[in-house]
């Protein structure tokens, strides 16, 4: 058996949460990450038939049986991963019952998973049906996005304009957009459920007056979609209290996304 500690899920883990910790997306025990994992790249590093312990998780994942992910621990800090994962990161199997996580490794200290897990394995399976090999859901509190959250209309089609106004880039990375929900209680199923609700439309979700929830194939993948959108607002909060002078058109939108072969939300230009 290989020493877990090198397995390539666990340094991405550690490298994804130090540099999204040192962007200042994720203060205290802010954000959290899910990465699926196969059968067969955890069976290299642990024994699958030996479960340390089981947790509920609060609600029903008949989809997710059998499934193993690794996630961030509940009051754990992104900083600290880096140097203690085995306290910070845990592995879990969604059990037979499907209401109950198997604990394969980690949470070391007694502890358990992110207290959103409902709104990350909910954004699984509804991100699984729109596309099978969506890997990792992803939460941050990114400041220029949260930022825009105070000054801007939390509409998803207004937030999604602004944002592909103020990169070129922008509608060619997320042209399905962001999703936006009002502020919501966090940490409970309701909004578990209204994300995923969402993540069968965006692959982006703001969460009003909270952060964003990003889902993709790979690490890289999602956090490049959160991270785009992120320098996007940076560009809004650098520059909305000053008269526009220059914007990038709706027409060159469509433009861009012809060029780059992108199937964009077309209600959400105004032409
Ligand atoms: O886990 O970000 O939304 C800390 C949070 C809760
Ligand atoms: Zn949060």
């Amino acid at each position: 058996m290989k020493d877990i500690l090198t397995a390539p899920f666990v340094k991405e883990m550690q490298k994804t949460t130090a540099n999204m910790y040192r962007l200042g997306w994720d203060e205290r025990n802010g954000g959290n990450i899910s990465y699926m994992l196969e059968e067969d790249e955890v069976k290299e590093y642990l024994d699958l038939g030996n479960v340390i312990r089981t947790i509920p998780t609060g609600f029903d994942a008949t989809d997710l049986i059998g499934k193993i992910f690794i996630v961030t621990g509940t009051g754990k800090y992104f900083k600290n991963v880096v140097d203690d994962p085995e306290t910070n990161l845990g592995i879990i199997r969604i059990a037979e019952d499907d209401t109950t996580a198997e604990l394969l490794w980690g949470y070391k200290d007694g502890g358990r998973f992110t207290s959103e897990l409902p709104a990350h394995l909910m954004s699984h399976m509804a991100r699984l049906k729109v596309d099978k090999e969506n890997r990792v859901v992803m939460h941050t509190h990114p400041t220029h996005t949260l930022a825009m959250n105070y000054v801007h209309e939390l509409d998803e089609k207004k937030f999604t304009h602004t944002l592909w106004e103020m990169c070129t880039e922008c509608i060619v990375v997320f042209p399905d957009g962001v999703g936006v929900l009002p502020w919501m209680l966090c940490g409970t199923n309701e909004i578990g459920e209204a994300t995923a609700k969402k993540m069968e439309e965006f692959r982006l979700v703001v969460w009003g007056m909270h952060g964003i929830y990003g889902a993709g194939k790979t690490m890289d993948e999602t956090f490049g979609l959160i991270e785009t959108v992120e320098k996007a607002a940076e560009i809004y909060m650098l520059t909305a209290h000053l008269p526009r002078v220059n914007t990038i058109r709706d027409e060159e939108m469509v433009e861009l996304a012809e060029f780059f072969g992108v199937n964009y939300r077309k209600d959400f230009l105004n032409i």
